[in-house]
Formats: C-alpha cells, structure tokens, sequence
C-alpha cells in the first residue's frame, strides 16, 4: 500500500541510530525503530509519540551508598599524581572518587590508578575510572564511569559483572530518558554550568534541565557536573540532584584539597536530600 512519509528524524543516541518516522494515515502511525549494535530492533505503532528503549531498566544496580560529594580527579590542574590526590581527598572526607585522566598514555595510567587504587583500598574508599573498562577490569577497581561515545553500558556491565558501579554522562533530556534503561548505578547530568575543566564541553544544561532530569530518572541516583562550587552547590541539590561531582573546586588549589573536600561535605550534610540508594 501506498504511503506518505510526513516526517522522518534520524539521530545517534547514546549509542543508538534512533529513527522516527511518522506516516500519514489515519490514525497517525508513529513507528521508531531503536537499533542497537543491531542487536534488536523494536517497532511501534501509535497514535501518540511513544519513546521505548532497547533495553529494560536494569533490576540489579548495586547498592550505592552514594556520597553528596564525588571528586574527581586531574593531574594537570593539581600538578599531583592521582594516588597523591585520592589521599588528600580521603583526607578530607572523601569515600567515592573518580580518576579521569585524558592525557596519559594507556601504561602511565594503569601505573598511576594502581598505585591510587592501592591508596584507597587502604582507606577503604571506592574508585572509579572513567571511560577505560579495561583499566577498571585490569585493576580490579570499583567500577567505572562511561561517556557517550564510550564503549556501551550493556558491553561494560557484560565484562565488570553486577557488581561493579556503572556510572554514565548524560548532557541533554533526551540522553537522559535513555540512559534510564540502561543498566548503570547511577546517571551523571551536566555541564549545569560554565565549566573551564572539561575540554569540549557540551552546551551549559542549567539549572532547570537538572530539574527536568530529576523528574524523569526513577530511582536513578543523579550526579550533577559541571561548574559546580561552594557558592552554587545547593542551588544544585536543590534542584533535585542527589550528588555534585567536582573537580577544579576542589583539587586545582593542590595545598586545600583535604580542606575544601571537607568544606564541601559539611556545606552539603545539611541539605535534606539524603540519597542512600540501593
Ligand atoms: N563533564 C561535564 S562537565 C565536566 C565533566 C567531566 C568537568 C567538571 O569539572 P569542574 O571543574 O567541576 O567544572
Ligand atoms: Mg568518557
């Protein structure tokens, strides 16, 4: 049978071509087509605009004591290796650290989060390591922390195992709507605001579009990024984020970083949101 395509929206999301058609019959067909490293295709047929996910919301996320406060790791901004950072962050209160480093050579790295992971064990803090599974596979490290354009959560959940913390970036609504069904621990939302850290940054989301994601992430913990710091921090939990990762306000001033992460967990104690999610 003959049919009129009235719209067709092609995008690249979370890793997934998203294909929305919308055909002219009556009633209006809406038909989207989610592949998946062609692993599965779905096909919808509505009158209203239905977002469906290859995949359901993952049952098993591990139970994520999760801190107000998560910091992050940067060796260029601190000038201090990334064990010699964890230290100081434990010092200061820190028990959930992420080390992101997006200039060493694979082999540096793995010799620095070794000797970092050595350092937290020994306080018994959890690290996480952004975008390397293999790394966080390698070391045996807390779990790992996925952009968009890093090997898939199914793919990383299918090598760390269920135990692992998954955490993933998400910079916009619609990235977040599908990052709810995916099988991570926790979802990060950001930049909320101008940040001079991050190479690249996506688009300032603000204030309103954390708002906006809060209300649509489920039980997903929301880690807000971006800009954040000891004047803007509860404006931000405000909004409904149930933790701030930082890095530039707490550790580009090397000799404060125990004290401003200590500043920055009492500062942030008082806020109401407790998020103890499991
Ligand atoms: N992702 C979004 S913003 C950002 C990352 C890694 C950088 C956050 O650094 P800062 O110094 O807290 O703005
Ligand atoms: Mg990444």
């Amino acid at each position: 049978m003959f049919v009129v395509i009235r719209f067709l929206f092609i995008d690249l999301i979370a890793g997934c071509i998203v294909v929305v058609i919308i055909l002219r019959r009556r009633p209006t067909l809406i038909a989207g087509f989610f592949i998946a490293g062609g692993r599965r295709l779905i096909f919808i047929k509505t009158r209203g605009l239905l977002i469906a996910h290859y995949d359901q919301s993952y049952p098993n996320r591990v139970s994520l004591d999760l801190p107000k406060v998560y910091p992050i790791t940067d060796t260029q901004l601190s000038g201090l290796s990334h064990a010699e950072q964890v230290l100081r962050l434990i010092e200061g209160g820190a028990t959930l650290i992420q080390l992101r480093d997006k200039h060493a050579a694979p082999r540096e790295f793995y010799r620095e989060a070794a000797a970092a992971l050595q350092v937290a064990r020994d306080h018994n803090a959890r690290l996480i390591i952004n975008d390397r599974v293999d790394m966080a596979l390698a070391l045996k490290a807390d779990g790992v922390h996925l952009g968009q354009t890093d090997i898939p959560a199914g793919a990383a959940r299918r090598l760390l195992g269920t135990e692992a913390i998954i955490g993933f970036s998400t910079h916009n609504i619609a990235q977040a709507k599908l990052a709810t069904a995916l099988p991570v621990d926790y979802l990060a939302f950001g930049p909320v605001f101008q940040t001079l850290t991050k190479e690249n940054p996506d688009p300032v989301a603000g204030l309103v579009a954390l708002w906006e994601v809060g209300t649509i992430k489920g039980s997903l913990p929301l880690v807000a990024i971006g800009g954040i710091t000891l004047l803007n921090v509860h404006d931000v939990l405000k909004a409904g984020a149930d933790a701030v990762a930082m890095i530039a306000e707490l550790i580009a001033d090397p000799g404060k970083i125990a004290e401003n992460m200590s500043k920055m967990l009492t500062l942030t104690s008082t806020h109401p949101n407790n998020s103890s999610v499991s």
